[in-house]
């Protein structure tokens, strides 16, 4: 295999600890914290978990470790969408449960969650684990989208565990993969099957997040990868001074990637989802407010700036969540076919006009053309829009455009407005993990292994204290069903992680807030440059703006 220099050179990081887990596995204790209930819902929680619900929160001190001393064979899955990290969960993993046995096994199963029910795995060893030590990306298994959610499922993977004699499963996800690790830990105890069941919180998009998980793993590298590159796009722009530039960030929903990329770069605009959905802000409101930041900037003689728009921003637009759930009911069944058999787009768009309502389509007829066809076009595999492939970078400086071209026919704005549009997401999510991301994943996969040798099960691995330096960071466990609530999904009541979004009322968007009409109107973009691997600590582990406001 061809090395890259930092490649090399990462194999070598030795990533850190929290205090309490340094010193050898021989000297961790455990700690009993108070018992636990649900965020909400809790008697229905209780009664879907009788098992796992209502357990103590739990941390590790430095003291005798009175573990029980058995062989282990551990499995282990990455789920969803790539992050930053999620190799070193599995090296931090792999060294405890090889530093407390060399007996014990490691397996991973491959390509998700279908790893498990396919028995598709590969068992680690030295060499192998160290070929992705401080690496990106999630090609040591690979990942999948597959839910594990059915008993059918759960009775396949129990077979697959027996004939593997796994000890405990640990699943690194996001909210649903966790709901799901659960859901499993309950069903492998209320089967008496001796599985424990651990999960890890990842996602870049940073959304799993609650009083006791204060960041999810691989956004500290994501977003420190799109504020590089926005960065540079805002010296550029501030070069050029001719282009105003959208870029649309990763958040499938929450907009804590771009809230996190605005603190990093002060752009002129940075649009954040959970505001416009609580301002019931209109499309055309959206634009106005964008168009009324050019307009100022034009009159100061600069007719350039940088946008970030989240991925998630449409769904959060009430009028556009209306178009779409009536797109969808336009589209049902085999009216698809009907609209798909439409010989030109004229015909199209008259099959549309009739199906909408008066409401609806006037929301439709304000989209510029091929954000209407998209809408129409790109499907998902139940004839669902898919509502994230709509361009809304282009979709805003489209309206923008027009906005301002009404303006100068009424002599208000007398710039200049060209754009450039950008997609920043995929490359983040397979970045080298930054320092503070190679820390916190291999803590919190060491951490897992804790809980699993203390006899844990439906356990979230819970590393915190995180905007201290690692030796002071706090290694424990939380059980999962205290972050669960009931929500409706499909048509069902569900027991769910909450979803964190962005609070209004927090720390980071308040300061945010506080100093975005400057940003809008002056030049005061910050540019953070490439993530450091090697040099000062506080240039090289500093962590996010957004877990630094969250903590002060
Ligand atoms: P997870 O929630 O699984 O961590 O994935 C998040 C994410 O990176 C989103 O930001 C993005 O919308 C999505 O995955 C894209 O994934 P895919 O290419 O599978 O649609």
């Amino acid at each position: 295999m061809n090395l890259s220099p930092l490649q090399q050179a990462r194999y070598a990081y030795k990533p850190k600890l929290p205090g309490m887990l340094r010193g050898g596995i021989a000297e961790i204790s455990v700690q009993d914290g108070a018992a636990t209930i649900s965020v909400a819902d809790q008697d229905k929680i209780k009664a879907l978990f009788p098992n796992t619900y209502g357990k103590n929160e739990i941390t590790f001190k430095k003291g005798t470790n009175t573990s029980e001393a058995r062989k282990q064979v551990v499995g282990v899955i990455l789920s969803g969408g790539q992050a930053p990290g999620g190799h070193n969960v599995i090296c931090g993993l792999y060294d405890a449960i090889k530093a407390t046995d060399s007996n014990n096994v490691l397996l991973g199963f491959k390509g998700g969650p279908s790893g498990l029910i396919d028995d598709d795995y590969v068992e680690f060893d030295d060499a192998f684990i160290d070929a992705y030590r401080n690496t990106g990306g999630f090609d040591i298994i690979g990942s999948g989208r597959t839910k594990l959610e059915t008993e059918e499922q759960f009775k396949i993977v129990t077979e697959v565990a027996r004939k593997h004699g796994l000890t405990a499963i640990v699943i690194i996800g996001g909210d649903d993969s966790n709901t799901n690790a659960a859901v499993l830990a309950e069903y492998m105890a209320a089967n008496n099957t001796g599985v424990q069941v651990i999960g890890c919180p990842k996602t870049i998009d940073g959304d799993l997040k609650n009083e006791d998980i204060e960041a999810s793993f691989g956004f500290d590298t994501a977003t420190k990868t799109y504020s590089e590159l926005i960065g540079n796009i805002e010296r550029d722009a501030n070069s050029a001074k001719k282009y105003w530039h959208f870029i649309k960030v990763m958040g499938r929903s929450a907009s804590h990637v771009a809230l996190e990329c605005a603190l990093e770069t002060q752009p002129n605009i940075c649009l954040i989802g959970e505001e416009v959905a609580a301002r019931k802000m209109s499309l055309s409101a959206i634009a106005d407010y964008i168009a009324d930041s050019v307009e100022k900037r034009a009159a100061n003689g600069d007719n350039f700036g940088v946008a970030i728009i989240p991925e998630g921003i449409v769904e959060f637009v009430p009028e556009f969540s209306m178009l779409i759930a009536e797109i969808n009911e336009l589209l049902a069944g085999s009216k698809t076919d009907e609209f798909n058999a439409l010989p030109d787009w004229s015909a199209k768009h008259e099959f549309i006009r009739n199906g909408l309502s008066a409401d609806a389509f006037k929301v439709f007829d304000i989209l510029p053309q091929f954000v209407q066809q998209q809408l129409f076009l790109e499907r998902d595999p139940h004839g669902n829009v898919q509502v994230s492939l709509i361009e809304s970078e282009k979709l805003f400086a489209e309206m923008v455009k027009e906005k301002l071209a009404a303006r100068k026919a009424a002599g208000t704005y007398k710039g200049k407005f060209s754009t450039q549009h950008h997609f920043f997401g995929y490359e983040g999510r397979c970045a080298f993990p930054s320092n503070f991301d190679a820390d916190y994943c291999y803590s919190l996969g060491y951490n897992a292994f804790m809980l699993i040798q203390y006899g844990y099960t439906g356990y979230l691995s819970k590393v915190s204290n995180l905007s201290k330096p690692a030796e002071e960071w706090v290694a424990g466990g939380m059980p999962i069903t205290k972050m669960m609530n009931v929500e409706r999904r499909n048509g069902e009541d569900k027991p769910v992680i909450r979803k964190a979004l962005v609070e209004l009322d927090g720390k980071p968007f308040k300061y945010f807030e506080a100093n975005r009409e400057k940003w809008a109107v002056e030049t005061a973009f910050t540019y953070p440059g490439a993530i450091q691997y090697y040099g000062p600590a506080e240039v090289c582990d500093l962590t996010t703006r957004t877990l630094a406001l969250e903590k002060e």
